[in-house]
């Protein structure tokens, strides 16, 4: 069957019923803000959320998320809730507030200083405080109060995303019973050995066995997880069904690779309105004609692999120096947990590597690489991967990226060939991708060069490929099956 809004609209009628649809996650779907004494609106750079949206419109329901937004407290109702989209209201956003503390403790530590690192085991080690945990547990608890309280005597499912609450289905099943309680982490699962050093792993776990149905991204994330349990905890696992029980409650384990839009990005990309932003970009870029356009788009993040993908370049550069004026990269880099000393120091690290690698090529008429940090809107990001001649997507680990698969979808015109890093969840899907390991930096730059040199025929079937798989396995289809795993509880 291949999924569409329309097909997800009937299985969310038939599989949801006459539940109230809840979903919980960290971050929300739009930001109010102030700007010039105005409110205007954002829409987060994320992974989850750039998901999510699209199935929320279809579903209606409540989406429960922090709200962090300067001006977010001045459109909410007396009950903490906006309809959004803003300009055309779908469902209901419920904000949570959090203090300076909690949100120093919960978010910046225990989720991104110990969970974060644990997980991505990208050789940044995570760091377990106290005080972060201690807050951890609050704004867990926050969230489960809310819930409970918008769900009072109702039936209801709740889809809980990502690592930041954890606790959260054991919180509110303790409270209410007959909830039916889903989580999808979207960060990938470590094996057993990196995960056991987590002081606080049986709360965490007790927490995930909580829920009636646990989802990642890929099997190999399940498998990890299913291990962990057998060296970790007590509990009953059935390979035949994919379940694990634990005091007396069983946990369905699942797969879901996680998507995009891929009918309304293609759409979008054909628009006259893409058209001249991209050329727009290639003005502010001063891109010329006949220029071999490269584009990365990442959250200034250590799993990302951007000093890797800066370095890949540099060897580029000088084992094939014919190159050199002929070829530009673009990287956008959106700023992202500057209040952690390692995300600072990393960000000041690749400005310093992207000046080097710059000087060192650089002729008197051209740069090799531009670092672009302004925030795009959706359109020019679409733009951006179509005024792309090749999309350089490394990550050292990532539970499953976006930005490949929004490229794909970008690109109509069969052009375009995609670097990938063979550590990502999406590279399992991806065959027609041409991949590298980002740690590799020779190879790195053989694959820089073969890309520029693919034949067009050859780029074309690639990307024919690639895009027969994202069409096929789109969001509705991610959404379509996790629901449809409900069936089964
Ligand atoms: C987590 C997991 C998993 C980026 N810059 C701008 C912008 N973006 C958008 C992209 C894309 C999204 O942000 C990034 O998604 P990723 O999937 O690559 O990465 P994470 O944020 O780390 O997401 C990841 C994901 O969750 C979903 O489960 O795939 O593995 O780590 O959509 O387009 N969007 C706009 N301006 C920007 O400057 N508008």
């Amino acid at each position: 069957m291949h999924w569409t809004k329309s097909q997800l609209n009937k299985t969310i009628k038939k599989i949801i019923g006459n539940r109230l649809l809840i979903i919980a996650s960290n971050r929300e779907p739009y930001i109010h803000v102030y700007k010039e004494g105005k409110i205007e609106y954002i829409r987060p750079v994320g992974g989850a959320v750039t998901a999510l949206d699209p199935i929320m419109r279809v579903c209606k329901g409540t989406w429960v998320a922090y709200g962090s937004g300067s001006a977010d407290r001045e459109v909410v109702n007396k009950n903490n809730e906006v309809e959004v989209p803003p300009e055309a209201p779908k469902y209901k956003l419920r904000r949570i507030w959090l203090n300076k503390d909690e949100e120093n403790g919960y978010y910046y530590g225990y989720s991104n200083k110990a969970i974060w690192p644990l997980c991505h085991m990208a050789y940044t080690g995570p760091s377990f405080d106290e005080v972060d945990w201690a807050y951890y547990k609050i704004v867990n608890r926050k969230f489960a109060n809310t819930i409970l309280d918008i769900v009072k005597d109702k039936k209801a499912f709740v889809w809980i995303q990502d690592y930041h609450l954890m606790l959260l289905s054991k919180l509110l099943k303790e409270k209410n019973k007959n909830l039916l309680t889903a989580h999808f982490l979207h960060i990938p699962w470590p094996n057993p050995e990196a995960f056991r050093i987590c002081p606080q792993k049986i709360e965490i776990l007790e927490g995930l066995l909580a829920n009636d149905l646990l989802g990642f991204h890929i099997r190999y994330h399940c498998n990890n997880f299913v291990e962990t349990l057998r060296l970790e905890m007590e509990a009953r696992i059935d390979k035949e069904k994919n379940s694990v029980t634990y005091g007396g409650h069983e946990t369905l384990i699942r797969a879901f690779p996680i998507s995009v839009d891929f009918e309304e990005t293609s759409k979008a990309a054909d628009s006259k309105e893409i058209k001249n932003t991209m050329r727009k970009l290639r003005e502010e870029f001063a891109v010329k004609d006949g220029t071999f356009v490269m584009v990365g788009l990442d959250r200034i993040d250590y799993t990302k692999g951007l000093i890797e993908k800066i370095q890949g370049l540099d060897r580029f550069f000088e084992k094939f120096p014919q190159y050199k004026g002929r070829v530009l990269f673009i990287q956008k880099g959106g700023l992202s947990r500057m209040h952690i000393p390692e995300y600072k120091a990393l960000n000041e690290r690749l400005n310093s590597l992207v000046e080097e690698v710059n000087w060192k090529h650089s002729t008197e008429k051209w740069l090799p690489i531009l670092f672009i940090k302004r925030h795009m809107s959706r359109k020019e990001v679409i733009a951006l991967y179509k005024i792309a001649d090749a999309c350089i997507v490394s990550p050292l680990h990532d539970g499953m990226n976006l930005v490949c698969k929004e490229f794909i979808a970008t690109r109509n015109d069969l052009d375009g060939v995609l670097l990938l890093s063979q550590f990502t969840g999406a590279a399992r899907e991806l065959g027609g991708a041409m991949f590298v390991n980002p740690y590799d930096r020779e190879n790195f730059a053989k694959a820089i060069k073969k890309a520029i040199e693919l034949p067009r025929e050859k780029k074309e079937k690639r990307m024919k490929r690639l895009r027969a798989v994202v069409k096929e396995n789109n969001i509705y289809k991610w959404a379509g099956k996790f629901l449809e795993e409900l069936k089964k509880i």
